[in-house]
């Protein structure tokens, strides 16, 4: 099993650094008010003019709960989950650079939470404070569940780095709470969140506990979703007979665009054939259903996650990993719909499929899972955050012009430039928790065996019963595509570990040497087993033993099914993991008009001053000239005109970082 792992790749490095040295510290100051920000307005569909946009409350708002302050608790109904995810980014960062002032800190904020909890255990911030009849009552949109379920998973990850014990009380506490009022026995209530966060969190902390309630728990609530199609409904009903308002402002009670399927209620979970709904409710639950199968070897459970997986990788998702087609309900609409500039594509929707095909790999090694896995977080959740981490993408669409985000109504959720933070603060702590445990999704272990599924440099050690290993991965990956793994360290008790490694699936060819001599290649695998995207090495690894693997890495013209209408006849660059835009900044603007050249004319090069050090790729394109009559829309289809443009392209992560104005991702084809 992995006991430790130390990254030292340069370029996961600068993004923790930013995280660690501006996000962790800015976001701090703003979930205790110290700074005064800017709230931009998302359109996640409630009312934000109805919240303060300089001032979160998030820490206040504990403080008020507990008796500890005078005044209004603030921010939306999950505002503590925006404290809840910094805490767990923080316990990852510990992980790796312990910081004893920012431990102080995260101690002062578990001190408290812990002040806030009540004696029974609840914990949720907004029905303390405001409306405390109306505790798990409104279970379609209260997000109490969801709240603890982030808090249980801070709390896991903060415990593991820090060992404070008062963490894990709280989240136990809270855990039996939830077990002493959902549940199937009578006079319980028979459902669970509008919501889903508390399937995977109860099951990380089972995996920390080992108590199986939690373990019995996480599946109740996988299994009673859908069961009662009017389980939320009639809560919804209730609330408006008493006359309650909604918990998130500006949002209606009875709306048609909340009804079962965004809640992914409308039938039973071993049903469910297509990913519908609320893209990140569907990804955390789809993240419960593998790790819950892989925990449990419940193989309806395995075949509902698959069921999930298909619908969102083969028709539903992005080519930059992205996933969520619309505004409305931030939601997944139907097969191929895939538009490019109305998209949603939220950042956490993507950290979500991230932990989603993580847990996949741990019930089954398919290379595929780590394919999509390096895919969202090389492009969509790595866009999520300005290279300086100052500002933040809560929507990650594949093309804009800021002019019609600021004119055209449909697309005002596309923001144009990131910004400082948002009403709806889910995204930046998200990303921020992701990178910052990145270290964790680089191997997985099953019996004997080491995978690698993710390229990244580091240093891990491993521990197999007795055996003892250090397995040191170099590399200047996604830059650069040889891997170089050398086991420094092995204690030769017990038995043979054995190695595997991921064969990305845009890889055309590779080559493997042991020790200095190839010993498998594409077309020549030798003694080395290739299954499913994965190279097994035939023999156990030891002491001082070195692989290479070096993956053939082009620039690629990509083209999609031609069923997403949106892409049709239409064509991306992808080099490795790495989907690639234009920018106006670097082709001038409409950038409509650009078609790229053959496959064999890009050319890339590294330019290590821009954009804090990319991977640039050139083609030799064409643009389309305009030669329209001044004032014509339209006219007679006729013969167009090209001039030569050589068009350069920066990894989609990147854009956004020098100046506002137009990007693309999909170009047209050469003329
Ligand atoms: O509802 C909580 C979070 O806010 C969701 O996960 C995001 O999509 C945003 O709506
Ligand atoms: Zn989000």
């Amino acid at each position: 099993m992995l006991d430790s792992i130390n990254l030292t790749s340069k370029f996961w490095l600068e993004r923790q650094r930013v995280i660690r040295e501006q996000m962790i510290p800015y976001q701090w100051d703003i979930i205790n008010d110290f700074k005064a920000v800017t709230i931009a307005v998302t359109n996640t569909g409630g009312d934000s003019d109805a919240l303060d946009n300089d001032k979160s409350y998030v820490v206040e708002n504990f403080l008020i709960a507990a008796g500890k302050k005078q005044g209004k608790r603030g921010g939306m109904v999950f505002q503590d989950s925006d404290a809840y995810k910094w805490l767990e980014a923080v316990a990852y960062t510990l992980e790796c650079c312990p910081d004893p002032q920012l431990q102080a800190n995260a101690d002062k904020l578990v001190d408290i939470i812990a002040d806030a909890q009540e004696d029974d255990g609840y914990l949720n911030t907004y029905f303390q404070v405001n409306e405390p009849d109306r505790k798990y009552q409104s279970l379609y949109m209260s997000h109490e569940l969801y709240c603890a379920g982030h808090f249980i998973e801070a709390a896991v990850a903060y415990y593991q780095a820090t060992h404070n014990q008062k963490v894990l009380t709280i989240a136990t506490r809270l855990a039996d709470n939830i077990d002493a009022h959902f549940g199937p026995e009578d006079g319980k209530i028979h459902g669970g969140d509008g919501h889903e966060e508390i399937e995977l969190a109860l099951l990380r902390l089972y995996e920390l506990t080992h108590e199986e309630r939690y373990l019995k728990l996480s599946q109740y609530f996988l299994l009673v979703r859908g069961q009662d199609p009017d389980y939320f409904e009639a809560m919804k009903r209730r609330d408006v007979e008493l006359g309650r308002k909604s918990v998130i402002p500006g949002i209606e009670i009875m709306q048609d665009i909340f009804n079962n399927a965004y809640f992914q209620s409308d039938l039973p979970v071993y049903e469910q054939k297509d990913a519908k709904g609320h893209a990140v409710r569907v990804v955390y639950l789809c993240t419960a259903l593998a790790l819950g199968a892989a925990l449990t070897g419940d193989e309806k459970l395995k075949a509902a996650a698959h069921n999930y997986w298909q619908s969102i990788v083969q028709r539903r998702m992005y080519i930059t990993g992205a996933i969520g087609s619309t505004c409305h309900g931030e939601a997944f609409t139907a097969d191929y719909d895939l538009p490019n500039d109305s998209m949603y594509g939220e950042t956490c929707a993507s950290v979500g499929l991230t932990f989603f095909a993580h847990n996949m790999l741990r019930l089954e090694e398919k290379g595929e899972y780590a394919d999509v896995m390096e895919l969202a977080l090389y492009n969509t959740v790595l866009a999520g955050m300005s290279l300086d981490g100052k500002s933040y993408f809560y929507v990650n669409p594949l093309e804009v012009r800021p002019e019609y985000s600021q004119l055209n109504p449909g697309l005002k959720h596309v923001l144009t430039r990131r910004a400082g933070w948002f009403a709806c603060a889910c995204c930046p702590p998200n990303l921020a928790r992701m990178v910052m445990s990145l270290g964790h999704y680089v191997y997985h272990c099953k019996d004997e065996t080491i995978f690698a599924d993710l390229f990244v440099a580091n240093t891990a050690n491993f521990k197999f019963g007795e055996r003892e290993l250090t397995l040191e991965q170099s590399t200047d990956y996604p830059w650069d595509s040889t891997m170089t793994f050398k086991v420094t360290r092995d204690n030769g008790k017990g038995g043979a570990v054995k190695l595997a490694l991921h064969l990305p699936q845009w890889c055309p060819h590779f080559a493997l040497y042991h020790n200095g001599k190839l010993v498998s290649e594409s077309d020549k695998l030798g003694a080395v087993k290739c299954e499913q995207g994965y190279l097994y090495l035939p023999e156990g690894i030891k002491e001082g033993d070195v692989f290479e693997l070096k993956l053939k890495m082009n620039a690629v013209l990509m083209e999609s099914n031609p069923l997403i209408a949106a892409d049709y006849n239409k064509q991306a660059v992808q080099r490795g993991p790495i989907v690639y835009c234009a920018e106006a900044c670097d082709n001038g603007k409409e950038l409509q008009e650009l078609h790229l050249g053959a496959e064999g004319d890009l050319q890339g090069h590294f330019e290590p001053e821009l954009l804090d050090g990319v991977y640039v790729i050139t083609a030799h394109g064409a643009r389309r000239v305009n030669d329209f009559a001044q004032g014509a829309l339209y006219r007679p289809a006729s013969t167009r005109k090209f001039a030569e443009q050589e068009i350069r392209l920066i990894p989609y992560y990147a854009w956004c970082n020098r100046e506002e104005g137009e990007m693309r991702v999909w170009l047209n084809p050469k003329p």
